[in-house]
């Protein structure tokens, strides 16, 4: 006799002794899953600039330029939708000579001669028509093609512009900007100046 028949055998002799106590038992089994885990994902954005701020223009005199950088990271764990928003407000210096020149008038004497996003070149639209691309054209763009745009006074919240619907986790874009005082500006443009605001958003998708 091998071990597997005897083995076999016992089995059915239990069987038989319950039926005759009358009593039925039901095998069961019970299995557990324990440990599982629900944490949330996180959103979390950050922003890193080339020096303090990413362009900076003080004292300027016409034909002056400066570069800059903005990167923004995605270092949460879900991914998340971008959104950015531009605007800029006057931020004059003193003393300011001959006329007292609106932010506007600034925006468009101060020529973007370079956009890249994540090293491509974006073409701006001549938003207001004078032929020359400046940073009045990329903050005005309505159309939100480029960046964004800042219809709301400072400290509403404006328009949002969708940057990219499917920022993944560590995922990053940088936005590198040059900025020149145009020559054409006249003795007017004495003192006056504006501060440029970048704002990016992610939410949930
Ligand atoms: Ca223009
Ligand atoms: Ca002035």
């Amino acid at each position: 006799m091998t071990r597997k028949i005897i083995t076999s055998l016992m089995v059915i002799a239990v069987a038989a002794m319950m039926v005759g106590m009358g009593t039925f038992a039901y095998f069961s089994d019970t299995e557990t899953s324990s440990g599982n885990t629900f944490t949330a994902g996180t959103l979390d954005l950050t922003l890193t600039e080339s020096g303090g701020a990413p362009i900076s223009l003080t004292n300027m005199k016409p034909g002056d330029s400066a570069s800059g950088s903005i990167t923004v990271t995605n270092v949460g764990t879900l991914p998340g939708s971008l959104y950015a928003t531009s605007w800029y407000v006057t931020a004059d210096g003193s003393p300011n000579p001959y006329a007292d020149m609106t932010a506007d008038e600034v925006a468009q004497m101060l020529l973007i001669t370079a956009f890249t996003v994540d090293g491509n070149a974006v073409s701006i639209p001549d938003t207001d028509g004078d032929t020359r691309i400046t940073v009045f054209d990329m903050v005005n763009d309505i159309s939100g093609v480029v960046l964004a745009d800042y219809p709301g006074s400072p400290g509403q919240l404006g328009t949002w512009y969708s940057y990219d619907t499917n920022m993944a986790a560590n995922g990053t874009h940088t936005y590198s900007l040059t900025v020149q005082f145009d020559t054409a500006a006249d003795n007017d443009y004495q003192g006056d100046g504006i501060t440029w605001t970048f704002e990016f958003l992610l939410t949930q998708q």
